[in-house]
């Protein structure tokens, strides 16, 4: 049960003392925060009581669903025997090294593009700030020091720390802070909707926005690219998933000039897609994978590269100090619950449900709202959702930036018990693995109702017909 809280004192402590993350501190002052207490399956508790269905999974991270016992008992074990240890100074521990071995199985294998290593960290961010350090590190290993450019994409996320943000393409992040730092810079993203010529298939979109890599390596100069980052479907971007064509001309145009490629796994990892790694649903092969978020559910902080036989033999062959590192790679509580999630998530076939049962489910149902007068297009991938929403959508007329009509949307959402995320104009969902078909159609239902809302407002402000 709801432990009792009292609402406005928790309000004015939060605003009195704690800073949130991508918050307008004083609107948030003004308005007090949600105070959330409580979550059991698929579903949270604010401290009013009120009930939500979770579609966002926490933040993308509770792949398992809510109040698992094993994760929380494996924590308490783990913190009975060996809290903490680090792994600096040639000492090692058994959830770390167990963790890594288990990650290492999980992952398809392909020749030098195979996984037998992990490099961890404790969130997204730190790890592609590894692996801005790991590519450099293995260019400059192989004697071609100028190879130092990393290529990302515009409206990427891949973390806010200051490689992080540099690697995202969001301009708002870049603004605050002098970034990118110096050598990341940035191709446009493979959204059709926006970006897609009339006349144009997806199929010719697609070869042509990974064309958008080829010209970019050109124009820096092949021989001073080190890499190419991308997530295997956009998340915080919108959800924007790419055309079939797109990532195998990637793959061909990284393998001609012999960059390295990122797979930015953050979210699409541990059966969102449908698989244990994304890369195998697209069938590419990178050298790096980024994960971190669903590799615990997110009951606690992990996250690490996989780091593919091609970059770990020079590091290790070439020898010398690799001189970066967190004081919680490796943590033995935070691997304990790692290897006890993909317990569950193995016993339970998460990324296989998702491929053949619960995915081809939610694309069915997803796709029904394309009859809606709100939206533009809406598709899935594996167990992510997006849709657009637009003012007509015959003539694919979006709404104005000031309308805001995502917020809108998001508004109706939160009133009506459901977690939808609501990017600029795209409205999307992560929904816990779990999900029965049944839930499934509880939570479109709720979709259905805030989009008639949401409508309902659009017309009576005059915005659309
Ligand atoms: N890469 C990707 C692909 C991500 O989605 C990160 C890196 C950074 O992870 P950490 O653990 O450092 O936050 C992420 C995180 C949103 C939202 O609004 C998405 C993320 C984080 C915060 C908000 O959708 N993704």
């Amino acid at each position: 049960m709801n432990a009792p809280v009292d609402t406005r004192l928790i309000q004015q402590l939060d605003s009195a003392h704690f800073l949130h993350p991508f918050t307008d501190f004083k609107d948030l002052a003004g308005r007090g925060a949600r105070v959330i207490t409580r979550a059991e399956d698929i579903y949270i508790w604010d401290s009013e009581g009120q009930k939500l269905l979770d579609a966002m999974s926490g933040l993308w991270c509770v792949n398992v669903g809510y109040g698992r016992r094993e994760l929380a008992q494996a924590a308490y074990d783990q913190m009975m025997t060996l809290p903490f240890y680090n792994s600096f100074f040639q000492t090692t521990n058994v959830p770390a090294v167990s963790l890594a071995t288990r990650l290492a199985s999980l992952a398809p294998v392909a020749g030098d593009r195979s996984f037998a290593h992990v490099f961890y960290s404790s969130s997204g961010s730190e790890s592609n700030d590894s692996n801005v350090r790991m590519v450099r590190r293995y260019w400059d290993l192989l004697g071609q020091p100028q190879r130092k450019v990393i290529i990302s994409r515009h409206n990427a996320y891949h973390g806010s720390t200051m490689a992080g943000a540099s690697l995202g393409g969001m301009s708002g992040m870049h603004a605050q802070g002098d970034l990118p730092i110096p050598n990341i810079t940035h191709i446009e993203q493979p959204y059709f909707f926006d970006l897609g010529h009339p006349g144009e298939s997806s199929e010719e979109f697609g070869l042509r926005a990974a064309g958008w890599l080829e010209e970019k390596i050109l124009a820096t100069g092949p021989d001073r690219v080190a890499a190419f980052i991308a997530e295997p479907v956009q998340g915080a971007g919108g959800v924007i998933i790419p055309p079939a064509t797109y990532w195998p001309e990637i793959q061909r145009i990284v393998d001609k000039y012999g960059i390295l490629l990122i797979s930015d796994e953050v979210i699409c990892a541990f059966g969102r897609l449908g698989h244990w790694f994304a890369y195998e649903k697209f069938g590419y092969r990178p050298d790096l994978v980024t994960f971190a978020k669903a590799v615990t559910s997110g009951y606690i902080p992990l996250g690490g590269v996989m780091v593919g036989n091609r970059v770990a033999q020079v590091l290790i062959d070439k020898g010398g100090e690799f001189n970066h590192g967190y004081t919680y790679s490796g943590h033995p509580v935070a691997c304990a619950v790692g290897l006890a999630n993909l317990d569950v998530m193995e016993r339970e076939q998460l990324p296989q449900r998702v491929r053949t049962d619960i995915g081809p489910y939610l694309a069915k149902r997803f796709a029904e709202l394309n009859d809606h007068p709100l939206v533009g297009q809406a598709e899935t991938c594996g167990f992510v959702a997006g849709m657009v929403l637009v003012k007509d959508r015959q003539r694919k007329q979006r709404f104005g930036a000031d309308q805001e009509i995502g917020m809108v949307c998001r508004g109706h959402c939160f009133r009506g018990g459901l977690i939808m995320r609501a990017v600029g104009d795209r409205m999307i969902i992560a929904p816990p693995l779990t999900m029965s078909h049944g839930q499934i159609d509880e939570m479109m239902a709720l979709i259905k109702t805030c989009l008639d809302l949401t409508l309902r407002d659009a017309r009576k402000n005059g915005w659309m017909a």
